[in-house]
């Protein structure tokens, strides 16, 4: 097969950053972006960088990754939503966009809710969908966003998980000990060569945990 699926879903609080991440995604201008309201399914065929480095003999040169990212209200009283954005669309990685411009404690809150509402897709029983939280294979992406406001340095990045997010991390890793846990700085508005490096870098990652190459 020369078309693969990476599907996303983008989770984090209001204001994050989630919208402007998926357009920068898809190549389209980030003004005048408002609060999104309801989940929304985006869609796009990419490229990515590690394939420009396979040799011409390699299938993978030739290959085309359609991406999916759901978009997701961040507002608390909205929530809910992710409940059903995990339950109905089967994305491999979930994304979830920390702001380091906002308080710590609403976005903890919303990293445990992800973790929460992500067992409530594995079983309606607790127990059950705790054994079964140890056995699956899903891919959690911590992204701290608006690195330009850390003077673009991932070093304060690590600083803040650490800081504020290492016991809400934890927990999430302990439950589901059979996934990957990753973690990311990026920007969504820098337009330079760099953060699209790790933009890419995040869905290479997940590539590699789904395909295995
Ligand atoms: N400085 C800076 N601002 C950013 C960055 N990414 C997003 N923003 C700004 O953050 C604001 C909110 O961005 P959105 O993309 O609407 O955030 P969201 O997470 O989709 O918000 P909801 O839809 O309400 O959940 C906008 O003004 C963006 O321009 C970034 O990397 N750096
Ligand atoms: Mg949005």
């Amino acid at each position: 097969m020369l078309t693969r699926d990476l599907s996303v879903t983008i989770l984090g609080n209001t204001g994050a950053g989630k919208s402007t991440l998926i357009r920068r995604l898809k190549g389209e201008s980030i003004e005048d972006i408002s609060p999104t309201t309801s989940i929304e399914v985006h869609q796009k065929t990419i490229r990515l960088r590690s394939q420009s480095y396979k040799s011409a003999l390699s299938l993978e040169k030739y290959r085309s990754y359609r991406a999916r990212a759901i978009d997701c209200p961040g507002d608390m009283s909205l929530w809910p939503y992710w409940k059903k954005a995990l339950a109905d669309y089967n994305t491999n990685g979930i994304i979830f966009l920390i702001d380091p411009t906002q308080d710590s404690k609403v976005q903890i809150d919303a990293l445990t809710q992800v973790s929460n509402y992500y067992l409530m897709t594995l079983d309606d029983d607790v127990v059950r969908a705790e054994r079964k939280a140890r056995k699956v294979k899903a891919i959690f992406f911590l992204v701290v966003n608006k690195l330009d406001l850390l003077d673009y340095s991932k070093g304060k990045a690590d600083q803040l998980i650490k800081e504020h997010y290492q016991t809400a991390w934890s927990h999430l890793k302990e439950r589901y000990p059979s996934s990957g846990h990753y973690w990311e700085a990026i920007s969504a508005i820098d337009e330079s060569e760099q953060m699209y490096e790790n933009i890419d870098g995040i869905f290479e990652t997940i590539k590699r945990e789904i395909y295995g190459e």
